[in-house]
């Protein structure tokens, strides 16, 4: 019996601290610590309400779009002018969060969680053409290779063809995520933190010229993911499918749905959303729709202090206790209905498959039949790396119609008041899953606001009843094969895209080690 530490996890975003109990080379326990305090609750008090807007988009550089766009609905809800927006206004929403979906789907496979399985080293006696290829050969011939090491050594086992080829990938997916950033600050002005997703819609009318740089530029990237992408992604599924049995996470799966698709007067989770939102258990048989009062956020092991937590978002209280006994991350632990929850693109497939979503189920059954592999196998570290690559896919090909959809000489905007009290919420899928934001406005102030985001729920600590999040069940009981290279761990990891930049948010480097990974 030993315990690994993996602190910190690399090639994630922010800093996230695994600790598993092994014996007999299975992982008979999982902590997953969030290692910062974020604090963004307890600084938005007293604020004018808008400023949340302006500062939740500052929790994280990988998705603040996803947090503009979720406070941008709390804030439409509490002002009364949610689902009445213009035309304009939401479309082109859609499209600048779209792009930061296709930005950070695109970092997440061939920056971070690729190198899992890429083997670097191939491209070492490359003496072809390739400017992107030859590239990655410089740091081999410095021999500094960061980024691609440290790593874990042991089980790289594609053909050299493929390693080579996706080195390429990795050269051209910087490109592409710059390019998707160009995108966003057509509307949005710049990225990261746009300037164009605000109350009562967006900042900057549609004009043809812009229109026509959107739809162009969205076209290249689709060329991309439709040619490299996808097709890397299963290429690697199909030499590691061992994967699709590894990594399996909680019984339960949530989404909230992504890209308002009318304005109407039916609640954000009711209401058409271009995926949509839904509620479903490991036995994909069930599929129900979200109540948003099922949700509570316990903090029994987590440093807050008892009488702020275990209570739905809405009535929740941040009290930071960093001496708490018995507590072990900066995360709360987010239930649905007191269960642990998982949320981010497996669940969204999930619940457009089991919703008929015919674009889903044909992309879907595609991969699947590609890897040889049924529909239980994608709850695994590569059925997320697989629903993933489907969902940025869909979210590419929709865009590009979406851009036509707008018109110019019409408004964008929505002028509103700000009340002198009252509530909002405002849900949505973030790249990473379900995102929540609530605001009470008490004399025309921020009175309390919390923020309930995706990798909270996956990355989430035990609860009261004892049941560990998400990603510490896909760790139990995995099998590590040598405890001096535990990449089994990392991989169902890294499958989740863990972003500790929107869970916790750091205040304080003081004393922090940089790295420290024991085996005992
Ligand atoms: Ni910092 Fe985020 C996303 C949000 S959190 S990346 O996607 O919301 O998991
Ligand atoms: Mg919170």
């Amino acid at each position: 019996m030993g315990t690994i530490t993996i602190d910190p996890v690399t090639r994630i975003e922010g800093h996230l601290k695994i600790e598993a109990v092994v014996d007999s080379n299975e992982v008979k326990e999982a902590k997953c610590s969030g290692v910062m305090f974020r604090g963004f609750e307890v600084f938005l008090k007293g604020r004018d309400p808008r400023d949340a807007q302006r500062f939740t988009q500052r929790v994280c550089g990988v998705c603040p779009t996803a947090h503009a766009t979720a406070s941008t609905l709390t804030l439409d809800s509490a002002f009364g002018i949610d689902g009445k927006i213009p035309d304009n206004g939401r479309i082109l929403r859609n499209l600048m969060f779209g792009c930061n979906f296709l930005q950070s789907h695109i970092l997440h496979f061939y920056h971070l969680a690729a190198l899992d399985f890429v083997d670097v080293t191939a491209v070492a006696d490359y003496s072809g053409n390739d400017p992107d290829l030859q590239s990655v050969r410089r740091f081999i011939d410095r021999g500094h290779l960061a980024p691609f090491v440290p790593r874990y050594e042991g089980d790289y086992r594609l053909p050299k063809e493929i390693n080579v080829a996706a080195c390429a990938h990795y050269v051209q997916a910087l490109k592409m995520r710059r390019k998707t950033h160009e995108l966003l600050s057509i509307f949005g002005g710049k990225m990261p933190h746009n300037m164009g997703i605000v109350p009562g819609g967006a900042t900057l009318a549609p004009t043809t010229d812009k229109i026509a740089a959107m739809h162009h530029g969205v076209n290249e990237i689709r060329a991309f993911i439709d040619n490299v992408y996808l097709p890397d992604v299963i290429a690697i599924a199909k030499v590691y499918n061992d994967y699709f049995g590894i990594g399996k996470g909680a019984d339960q799966f949530l989404c909230y749905g992504v890209f308002d698709m009318e304005q109407s007067n039916e609640d954000q989770v009711t209401r058409k959303r271009f995926l949509p939102s839904g509620l479903i258990d490991s036995s994909l048989n069930n599929i129900s729709k979200v109540d948003l009062s099922a949700i509570t956020e316990d903090v029994t092991h987590s440093w807050y202090d008892d009488k702020g937590g275990n209570k739905h978002p809405s009535e929740e209280e941040t009290i930071p206790l960093p001496d708490k006994k018995d507590a072990y991350s900066w995360l709360k632990s987010p239930r649905y209905n007191g269960e642990p929850t998982e949320v981010g693109p497996l669940s969204r497939m999930l619940v457009a498959y089991l919703a008929g979503n015919k674009k889903v189920k044909s992309l879907v059954d595609y991969a699947l039949k590609e890897v040889g592999g049924q529909p239980a196998d994608l709850l695994s570290v590569c059925g997320r790396h697989a629903a993933r690559a489907i969902e940025t896919k869909l979210i590419a090909d929709a865009m590009s119609e979406w851009a036509m959809e707008l018109k110019p000489g019409e408004p964008a905007y929505l002028d509103y008041e700000i009340p002198e009290a009252g509530a909002g919420v405002g849900v949505t899928d973030a790249p990473r899953g379900a995102l929540g934001q609530w605001i009470e406005v008490k004399d025309h102030k921020i009175e309390n606001y919390q923020l309930v985001v995706p990798t909270t729920w996956n990355a989430s600590p035990k609860d009261s009843k004892g049941l560990p999040g998400p990603m510490e069940q896909s760790i139990i009981g995995t099998k590590i094969k040598d405890e001096a290279n535990p990449y089994e761990v990392v991989r169902i990891i890294r499958s989740f895209d863990p972003c500790l930049a929107c869970s916790v948010h750091a205040v304080d480097h003081k004393g922090r080690s940089i790295a420290n990974y024991a085996v005992s």
